[in-house]
Order: C-alpha cells, then sequence, then structure tokens
C-alpha cells in the first residue's frame, strides 16, 4: 500500500489476458528517493537473487524504507482515526448528522446537495463541507442555496482526511439539531479507507457509470449505509441495468439503504428527504 492513498502494492497487481483467460503478476517498477538523493528503482516482483544482483546494499537500504513506509501508514491512519473519534463526539454532543458523500466525479453530489437544501431548508438546517482538489466552485454552488459551507481543496490529495473535516466544522460552527453534508473528493477508491467521524458514508453512483461499479470497487459500497442511484431521468438513452446494479450492491454489502433519484426531474427525492429526517432527531 502507498503512504496515504492506500493504492495497492505492486507485488499484488495482476494482468489478465482475456482472450486466453490467463492471469499474471505483472512487474511493477516504482523508485524510491533517499535522503541523500540517489534514487533506487526496483520492482516487487523481481526473484530476490536478481533484486540482490541489481541493487546490491541498495535493496537492504530499499527493505528498511519499506519497514518505514508501513509504520508510517499506519500511524496515518491511526491518527487519522483518532481525529474521527473527536469529530464523532463533536456531533453526537450537538445532534448533528454528518454525513460523507464519497462517488465519482462528476456523479452528481452537488447536484444532489443543492436540490436537497433549496428542498429541506424550510424544515432542518444543513451545513455543507465541500472536498475537491482545485477550485470552490462547488462551494458557490451550495452558496446559492444561502446555506454555510466552507471549501477544502486537498491539492494533490485524493480524499478528505479527519484532521481536514475539523478544521471545517470549527469554521463552520454548525447548530446543533443540524446535518453537516461532506462532499468528499471525487474518488471512489481512497475516500473509502478514511473515516471523517461522520453517521454514514453515503455512496452516490449515476446511470452514466456502468452497473458494475459496486462490484469493481467493493470497499466503498461496502463501507456505506446509503447508495443513491442518480440520474435515472436519463436510464432511456443508456445501457444500464438497474436491477443488476441493485444485484451487485446488495452483494457487496446486503444492508445498503438504496435510493433512485433525478435530481433533475425530482424523481425519487422524496425518499431521500424522508431518510434525512428519520435520521435527524431534531
Ligand atoms: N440528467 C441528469 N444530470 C445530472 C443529474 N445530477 C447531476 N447531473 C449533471 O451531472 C454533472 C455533474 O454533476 P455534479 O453535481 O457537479 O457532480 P459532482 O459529483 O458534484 O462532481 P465533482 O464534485 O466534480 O466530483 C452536471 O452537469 C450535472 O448537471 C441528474 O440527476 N440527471
Ligand atoms: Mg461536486
Amino acid at each position: 500500500m502507498c503512504v496515504t492513498c492506500g493504492c495497492s502494492d505492486s507485488s499484488s497487481v495482476t494482468l489478465t489476458n482475456i482472450e486466453t483467460g490467463k492471469t499474471t503478476a505483472i512487474n511493477g517498477h516504482h523508485s524510491h528517493t533517499l535522503a541523500d538523493g540517489r534514487v533506487i528503482n526496483h520492482s516487487h516482483e523481481d526473484d530476490y537473487q536478481e533484486h540482490k544482483h541489481h541493487h546490491n546494499n541498495a535493496s537492504e537500504i530499499h527493505a528498511k524504507m519499506h519497514g518505514t513506509t508501513i509504520t508510517l501508514e499506519e500511524k496515518i491512519l491511526q491518527k487519522n482515526d483518532l481525529i474521527a473519534a473527536e469529530n464523532r463526539g463533536y456531533f453526537k454532543g450537538r445532534n448533528i448528522l454528518a454525513l460523507n458523500l464519497v462517488s465519482s466525479p462528476g456523479s452528481g453530489k452537488t447536484t444532489l446537495l443543492t436540490r436537497t437544501i433549496n428542498e429541506l431548508k424550510s424544515k432542518l438546517k444543513i451545513n455543507v463541507i465541500e472536498g475537491d482538489q482545485e477550485t470552490a466552485n462547488d462551494a458557490q454552488r451550495i452558496k446559492e442555496t444561502g446555506c454555510k459551507v466552507v471549501q477544502i481543496n486537498t491539492g494533490t490529495g485524493c480524499h478528505l482526511e479527519a484532521s481536514m473535516v475539523k478544521k471545517g466544522y470549527t469554521e463552520l460552527h454548525p447548530e446543533p439539531n443540524s446535518i453537516l453534508m461532506i462532499e468528499n473528493v471525487g474518488n471512489l477508491v481512497c475516500p473509502a479507507l478514511f473515516d471523517l467521524g461522520e453517521a454514514a458514508k453515503v455512496a452516490i453512483l449515476s446511470v452514466t457509470e456502468g452497473e458494475d461499479k459496486p462490484i469493481k470497487y467493493p470497499h466503498m459500497f461496502r463501507k456505506s449505509k446509503v447508495m443513491i442511484l442518480t440520474k435515472i431521468d436519463l436510464l432511456p438513452h443508456v445501457s444500464f441495468n438497474v436491477e443488476k446494479c441493485l444485484e451487485y450492491a446488495k452483494q457487496v454489502n446486503p444492508s445498503l439503504q438504496v435510493f433512485q433519484v433525478s435530481s433533475v426531474t425530482g424523481e425519487g427525492l422524496s425518499s431521500w428527504y424522508d431518510w434525512l429526517e428519520m435520521n435527524v432527531s431534531t
């Protein structure tokens, strides 16, 4: 695993030839830059002897570096979990329903949020933390609804972390008995690893993405309590098997609560709103 992302170590990368059905581990050459500026290139798939031959004592340094990498990674995740627990305590103490909206880029998170806020703002208090690598575009869109919002830009980072959310709500001062919507960076992989202290992860999947996403990215759908299938107004125009999608989703997470909605026509949104009202005890 990489230090922050948790993306797979090159040693577990495989290639499957669809025609022959043969699966092989493939070479994941990568490099490390040492403190003195030297760069070590290597592959985990290399035979041990060959590895030694190529790298001589560099392999030893490299092994040490991997020990360090694992420890550092564990520490990062442990630190994140501690802050997430703090966040959870903060939300519980103020009766705030914090939801972590996760999806691939462009699935419709901000559109769903703006419509939800506009249609519920007379009944529920909603605040928003926006997460994107760059720009404040989404926060601007949320701001137009009149609700409080902060934007977190992660730069090269592909997910929000608990410490960022803590900074976000410290700035926002969400009211007691309210909802805090956290729109994570669009990415179906890494945000699954990072607990933000939320009550639930809400996975958003649009019908333009293909029905197999729940089984291709099972960790995200397993960690989510809710899945919102969006853009259902586009179903007549795309090849998307809803039944199969729901079957896949239940396969990875039998207790997943599913809503099918269109943020454009409004179809299906009332069930999502009911769920929100039921889960925030005002
Ligand atoms: N037809 C249709 N289009 C939608 C719907 N929801 C969102 N869109 C469109 O999908 C595009 C992406 O929507 P966003 O709400 O920006 O998606 P996002 O998930 O917030 O995107 P990122 O924050 O960039 O990851 C926009 O062009 C929206 O107008 C929907 O229910 N139906
Ligand atoms: Mg967005």
